[in-house]
């Protein structure tokens, strides 16, 4: 039996771990104490890591289909044949007109150190303008609103949990989600000591969450509306001369002005939250010693997602809570990928989708238009699709109208762990090691982290021989592919994409520490494999790290501002009316992991939760089969009633529909559950083109 150091890089918590190992299998999971950050905290997921490198349904070698629909089978292939299959595949259609090539980058990506290194190096050598990735079904609107604000798509300020004295949240649930865009392991201790010292949490959401019961204060908001809150709240602020802005902010009057007509009154008609409320909040956060407002899934998968995030800035900012300690901040990580150029600043509308017409940013379309690029002939139709770490069929709006487009293409390669309901229409699988088996830095979550802190985790399990860590994929893929197109890029360009791809991550990884004359080496990280505490997050950062070409903050960005107007618009709710929202639940994974025994054993948790007067309305009871139905689809699932829910809105969670058509993919395919995206609408869209999923129209019978 022996100890062994590990990481679980299955949400943005990036918890360290102390496994127990007892003849190559792990037999115990805990949290390590020792971790600067996560502190021993574990959720159950984390306890389920090994599940994955265990589980007899993953993918350990490359695989071919032959036949399709529920009479496919995998036949395994060598390493080169997929190798070629894929190389051949990719440069064929790039070789007939770039477009006709799309990608789509899911979500383990980001918890990937070789997909960060090499996934991001391989798509960037595309040509194609169909790039897509799980960033325009979450979280684009808080990185358009960085680059519009503060210079930098990642320049994301974070909630100094450990720090404040009023913390207000909107559409977020970490106690389920274990935190986003706030890398904060040990949600519930933090939240603990918060209260402990004397502090609020105020919570604003549709659903009474976990995070809501544990909150001080819970306000029902009607989905999708949280931006005529939002604007009220700063109203109040400005109203009642509640400001405190620092100098490098301009446009504050046209702020002012903005907002001017967004009453509470107002946001009450057509949120419910009440007038008074919205106000007392104002007051309560501008008076606060330390104050920090903060807004999740819940304010940037709506339609005015981006006004959304704007207005939270805008909220931490004119309070003077920005950059202040107990407010939100700026993260210092040892590899900072801003400050070293690693990802670019990011661009928007410098090219359109080509059916649609909605805008890139930073080199990546709305996945909400993939479908109508594969349906719709003519020059720069999609033709092939190559998707990595993703299964959009189940996570991306109308997914079952992509899942049909996708059985049209002329090739399509994954790379992936499972074959899973987007995976199983591929021609060609490369499954990669799994996480316990390759080294990990996070390279992304250190920027988003409540605590500044390092760590570097060498892989627990050697690979097997016959195996493939996912950068060597990329690395194969890149350079065979690269070798078969007709217009290779300059001479200049392949040196600079082999020189990226031939190294290892962790070879790259110890040169950006020293090159980035980091405050830790890749040497000290080895000595300390626990994590490397660098300290709390530092305040005054601003304007010093503004990117921003006169290094100010302009405060109203007119591609904001004309949002408005749509919101003026906006009619007032109707009566009766039902929105459907989403949820997460701390046992689940996105749309995978549902083959892990341990995480869906107990009650079923994928029902429609809705309130009991609605329910009630309609002549049906809890435990009946309901059929919802959407503009564009409908799904039969049992509802389950709960005071939870606010009247008029009822609830789903995502990632759940295995079976489809029938075809089993493995023991996923015995949970019961639909999937909600056979129901939420490619067509809703927020400006920054991000998905609205929530507050989605529908009805139950
Ligand atoms: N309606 C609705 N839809 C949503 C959401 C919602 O709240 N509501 N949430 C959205 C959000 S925030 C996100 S991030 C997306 C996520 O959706 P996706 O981007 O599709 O990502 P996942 O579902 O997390 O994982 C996709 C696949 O990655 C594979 N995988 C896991 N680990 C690895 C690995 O190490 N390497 C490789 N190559 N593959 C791996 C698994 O097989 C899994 O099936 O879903 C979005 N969809
Ligand atoms: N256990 C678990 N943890 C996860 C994941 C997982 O699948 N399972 N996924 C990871 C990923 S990819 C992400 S992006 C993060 C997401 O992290 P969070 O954003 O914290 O997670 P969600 O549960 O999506 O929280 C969104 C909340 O918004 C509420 N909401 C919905 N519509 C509205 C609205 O219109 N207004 C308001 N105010 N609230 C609304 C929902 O009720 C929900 O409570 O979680 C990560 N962590
Ligand atoms: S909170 Fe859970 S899933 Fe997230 S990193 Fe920690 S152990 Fe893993
Ligand atoms: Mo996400």
């Amino acid at each position: 039996m022996e100890k062994q150091l590990g990481v679980c890089n299955l949400c943005e918590a990036i918890c360290g771990l102390e496994l127990t190992i007892d003849e190559g299998r792990v037999t115990g999971v805990r949290g390590n104490p020792d971790d600067p950050l996560s502190r021993g905290h574990i959720c159950p997921k984390g306890v389920a890591i090994a599940d994955i490198y265990e589980d007899p349904d993953r993918l350990r070698h490359p695989v071919r289909r032959v036949g399709a629909g529920v009479d496919a089978r995998w036949e395994e292939i060598s390493w080169d044949e997929a190798f070629d299959l894929v190389a051949s595949g990719l440069s064929k259609a790039m070789n007939k007109d770039p477009d006709s090539l799309a990608i789509y980058l899911g979500n383990p990506n980001v918890h990937s150190l070789g997909a960060m290194t090499h996934g991001v190096t391989l798509a960037g050598s595309f040509r194609t303008k169909n790039k897509y990735s799980a960033t325009s079904v979450d979280q684009l609107p808080h990185q358009l609103m960085s680059y519009l604000l503060y210079g930098h798509q990642l320049l994301i300020p974070i909630p100094d949990i450990d720090r404040t004295d009023y913390f207000l949240v909107f559409g977020a649930n970490p106690m389920a989600s274990n935190g986003s865009l706030m890398t904060v392991p040990d949600f519930p201790g933090r939240r603990r000591e918060l209260r402990d010292r004397g502090g609020r949490m105020v919570v604003l959401d549709p659903r009474r969450t976990e995070t809501a019961k544990v909150a001080d204060e819970h306000v029902f908001v009607r989905p999708g509306t949280d931006a005529w809150v939002l604007l009220a709240l700063l109203h109040t602020l400005i109203d009642s001369g509640l400001t405190n802005p620092p100098e490098w902010v301009d446009g504050l009057d046209t702020v002012a002005e903005a907002v001017k007509e967004f009453t509470p009154e107002h946001a009450e008609a057509m949120s419910g939250v009440p007038a008074a409320t919205i106000r007392r909040i104002a007051t309560e956060f501008a008076t606060a010693p330390r104050a920090a407002a903060y807004g999740r899934m819940g304010v940037s998968v709506n339609e005015f997602g981006t006004v959304c995030q704007w207005a939270l800035q805008l909220i931490n900012l004119l309070t003077g809570n920005l950059d202040r300690e107990g407010g939100v901040m700026l993260p210092s990580p040892a590899i900072d990928v801003v400050k070293l150029g690693l990802l670019g600043r990011g661009h928007i509308a410098r090219y359109t989708s080509r059916v649609r017409g909605l805008a890139e940013f930073g080199g990546e379309l709305p996945v909400s238009v993939l479908r109508e690029e594969i349906e719709t002939p003519g020059m720069g139709q999609v033709r092939a699709l190559f998707t990595i770490a993703g299964n959009p069929v189940l996570s991306t709006p109308d997914g079952g109208a992509l899942e049909r487009a996708l059985t049209d293409l002329d090739f399509y390669a994954a790379v992936d762990i499972y074959v899973n309901e987007t995976t199983r229409h591929a021609d060609v699988i490369l499954p990669p090691t799994s996480a316990l088996e390759r080294d990990h830095y996070d390279l992304v979550f250190h920027h988003f982290a409540v605590r500044n802190t390092a760590r570097f985790t060498p892989a627990v399990f050697a690979k097997g021989r016959d195996q493939r860590h996912d950068w060597q994929i990329f690395k194969a893929i890149g350079l065979r592919t690269i070798r078969r197109l007709d217009h290779k890029p300059s001479l200049k360009r392949r040196i600079m994409l082999e020189a990226r791809l031939r190294p290892s991550p962790t070879f790259l990884i110890a040169n950006l520490l020293r090159f980035g004359r980091s405050r830790a080496l890749m040497s000290d990280l080895r000595k300390s494999p626990a994590g490397v505490d660098l300290g709390p997050l530092q305040s005054g950062q601003l304007p010093g790290r503004l990117l921003t070409r006169n290094k100010r903050v302009d405060a109203a960005p007119s591609f904001v501002l004309d949002d408005l107007a749509r919101l003026r618009d906006q009619p007032a709710p109707t009566e009766g009316e039902l929105l459907l929202i989403g949820r997460r639940h701390q046992k689940d994974c996105n749309s995978w992991m549902h083959n892990s025994e341990r995480l869906t054993k107990g009650r079923d948790r994928h029902q429609l939760l809705v309130n009991p007067a609605d329910l009630a309305a309609r002549g049906l009871v809890s435990g009946d089969t309901v059929t919802v139905t959407s503009r564009v689809g409908e799904v039969k699932v049992e509802a389950l009633a709960t005071d939870d829910m606010m009247p008029g809105v009822v609830s789903l969670p995502h990632g759940y529909g295995h079976q489809r058509d029938g075809v089993l993919l493995g023991r996923a395919t015995q949970v019961a559950g639909v999937s909600i995206n056979d129901l939420t609408d490619s067509v809703r869209v927020d400006i920054s083109g991000n998905a609205a999923f929530s507050g989605l129209p529908v009805t139950i019978a």
